[in-house]
């Protein structure tokens, strides 16, 4: 008989667990009071092998869990949907026998629905959070569903553990807050308790969590995969979606503004664009590796806390998914969508990562309360685009009338007309062997949670880092128990001396870290320079908007030259007048602004224009709106470009002159504006107005 493993994590109190559950004050037990002995690892067959059925607990655990909102889903409630297609560069056939994989003349349906975790419904859309991103193929052999997020790694490595973080992460259940939000006691308590949480933190409190657009984010199925061809012949995958029109994030301070000024930014970015024709692309690409490799590795490719960097498994783009339709209604396809990880078909298969195998039991579960019984499929945005035929029959909002007297099989009344199984186009499961005791047991090969935090950090740009230890310090600032921030000083020494001694001296707790022996010792994995956003960053105003902020007396000519570049460039032109009325221009024309400025603040714009005229300064400088509209464009590090009469503004303001502050003389200078606008957020500005820490 195997011995349960070490735990990984000893505490300063000489306590050695796997995840440290905290004291108790009575037995844990099931609903009918059966008492648990393990509440950290579903039961396997073997270490690393599937989860069992029979796993009364976990089963229990889950069903109250995916029962406990109706109709509102319990994580990802707020998102937002679209339609769209996907279509294969070429055929995949030597990877897998996926239909819609084979041929690049077949444009695939998809409905893409993109969300946040934590809020509810109708909670704001900035929040410093997972998004989720999930994708319905309506292909030919059935539904895909590719149930992702924007993050590669989970907090989590067994789906035993998902209740418990998100009952974490929630309002707390006395007091009904915070919404939408993960700093508070009860989310740094539980993931300070579990160190398998830390390498998703460091994500979680990077930009990844605070994106400019749904548009312009990475996915990722984060699980490992299977993929057979024909042949029968399998490898693992990886699945990464990347935006083609660059990926970006605002900063923290435009987040919380956003969150008041647009609580529907980003749900209202995305529609604005599918309306303008401004298609929102991702690319689908693989990583595909065999056992060979995935066992050559210091880590195991079923813990959903680990990536495998693209510098050792090179991305391999294979399709691009359009986004080009708005749903008809909300309710009918955006938010009666039913994704479900074991939607898979005939060429992709599952791997055992204990987090995926929980998922293939929890969303079709979900759905039953959320959709109120068996018949979801039937709703429109659900039903697969090929035919279906089964014996399955009545049950709440049934919408289908069989015909005849035959709902069973093997029959011989139906003479031959019903469905009956196919063994060469049907679902094959590989034959993956799998042996092992009937346990509860995290593998030894799952106890690393230190060496890819470490990654990380030391993949990020000097921006970046400033970013995460500012969010780690905002995040454990709101935090009141001091344990808990000592706890979490901990670990982040252990991930990176300098990022424990940042977040430490933010506090001003320096010293006071609780000391955290790990399981194991962290190893200095090559840093993945492809995981840094900033570094990656694509020189593009794509799908981007710029504001320029009139006066009276505007100059129409300028204005209509910098329109024409910028629309060469794919971006947008947002007129800002002093209010929403129509403004008299220098030539004796109307112009009729798209916002009046109280209406849009600069945190809405990618990059700003100020274009008043001389005679309009003095009054603009005595309107806070204006001098904080700017202040907030130099502050969210934009490119500002002027006319030299606005430097009063400016200087008002108290806005030194840098590389992203361009006086604009002329068409020249205009073309320049929006040259340094295409390279993005003025880095260098930062150290400059945040102290850096
Ligand atoms: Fe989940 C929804 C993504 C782990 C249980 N999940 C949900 C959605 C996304 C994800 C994108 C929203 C889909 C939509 O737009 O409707 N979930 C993930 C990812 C995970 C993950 C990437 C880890 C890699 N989830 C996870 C676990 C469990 C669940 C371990 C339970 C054991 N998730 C659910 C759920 C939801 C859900 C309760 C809520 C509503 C729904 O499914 O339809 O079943």
């Amino acid at each position: 008989m195997k011995k349960p493993q070490p735990n990984p994590i000893e505490t300063a109190g000489g306590e050695t667990h796997q995840t440290n559950p905290g004291k108790h004050g009575c037995p844990l037990t099931t609903n009918v009071g059966i008492p648990v002995a393990d509440n950290q690892n579903s039961l396997r067959q073997g270490a690393r092998g599937p989860t069992l059925l029979e796993d009364f607990v976990l089963r229990e655990k889950i069903t109250h869990f995916d029962h406990e909102r109706i109709p509102e889903r319990i994580v990802h409630a707020r998102g937002s949907g679209a339609h769209g297609y996907f279509q294969v560069y070429e055929s995949q056939a030597a990877i897998t026998q996926a239909a819609f994989l084979q041929d690049p003349s077949v444009k695939t349906p998809v409905f893409a629905r993109f969300s946040t975790v934590a809020g509810g419904a109708g909670s704001g859309d900035m929040p410093r959070d997972v998004r989720g991103f999930a994708v319905k193929f309506y292909t030919e052999e059935g539904n895909f569903d590719l149930v992702g997020n924007n993050i590669p790694v989970f907090f989590i490595q067994d789906a035993m553990k998902f209740p418990d973080l998100v009952h974490a992460v929630k309002m707390e259940p006395d007091r009904g807050f915070p919404q939408a939000a993960s700093a508070h006691d009860t989310f740094w308590d539980f993931v300070s308790l579990m160190p398998e949480s830390m390498h998703m933190l460091m994500w979680a409190m990077s930009d990844r969590a605070i994106p400019r657009s749904l548009r312009m984010m990475q996915g990722f199925g984060v699980h490992t995969f299977r993929m057979r061809n024909a042949e029968g012949a399998w490898q693992f995958v990886k699945f990464h979606w990347r935006p083609l029109h660059g990926s970006a994030s605002v900063v923290w301070d435009e987040a919380v503004k956003l969150n008041g000024a647009d609580p529907d930014f980003h749900r209202r970015d995305l529609w604005e664009a599918i309306e303008r024709g401004v298609f929102p692309e991702f690319e689908l690409s693989l990583q595909v590796f065999d056992e060979a490799f995935a066992d050559s590795l210091p880590y195991d490719v079923l813990d959903a806390t680990k990536l495998i960097p693209e510098e050792l498994i090179p991305l391999q783009p294979i399709g691009r998914m359009v986004l080009d339709r708005n749903p008809d209604n909300f309710f009918a396809e955006t938010e009666q969508v039913a994704f479900c990880p074991a939607n898979i078909v005939p060429g992709i298969d599952f791997s055992e990562d204990p987090l995926l195998q929980g998922r293939l039991f929890s969303y079709l579960d979900t759905q039953l309360s959320r959709l109120g019984g068996p018949n979801f499929n039937q709703i429109p945005v659900n039903a697969p685009r090929c035919p279906m035929h089964n014996f399955q029959r009545d049950g709440l909002r049934q919408m289908a009338v069989p015909k005849g007297r035959v709902a069973y099989e093997p029959n011989s009344l139906d003479e031959g007309q019903g469905p009956r199984e196919d063994p060469q186009r049907g679902f094959q499961s590989l034959p993956i062997p799998a042996q092992g005791d009937k346990v509860r047991e995290r593998a030894e090969s799952f106890a690393d949670h230190y060496s890819q935090p470490r990654l990380f950090w030391n993949s990020m740009s000097a921006p970046e880092q400033a970013h995460i230890v500012s969010a780690f310090a905002f995040e454990l600032g709101k935090v009141d128990t001091r344990a808990i921030r000592k706890r979490m000083l901990g670990h982040l020494e252990l991930i990176h001396a300098d990022l424990g001694r940042r977040v430490a001296s933010a506090l001003g707790m320096e010293g006071e870290a609780e000391s955290v022996k790990p399981a194991r010792m962290p190893l200095d994995l090559a840093p993945s320079p492809a995981l840094s956003l900033i570094a990656g960053a694509q020189e593009t105003l794509h799908g981007r908007k710029v504001g320029v902020l009139l006066s009276e007396g505007a100059d129409t000519d300028l204005l209509g030259k910098l329109k024409v570049l910028l629309e060469a460039e794919g971006a947008q032109m947002v007129l800002i007048g002093p209010r929403a009325g129509k403004v008299l221009a220098a030539d004796g024309s109307h112009l009729i602004p798209d916002f009046a400025l109280a209406a849009a603040p600069s945190i809405f714009f990618d990059a700003v224009v100020l274009m008043p005229r001389e005679a309009e300064v003095a009054a603009m400088a005595q309107l806070a709106a204006v001098i904080d509209w700017i202040r907030d464009a130099y502050g969210h590090l934009k490119v500002i470009g002027h006319l030299p009469a606005a430097q009063p503004l400016l200087d008002k303001a108290a806005i030194a002159p840098d590389a992203g502050v361009l006086p604009i003389t002329g068409a020249d200078a205009l073309r320049d504006f929006v040259a340094r606008a295409k390279a993005g957020r003025i880095w260098a500005r930062e150290p400059q107005i945040r102290a850096p820490v």
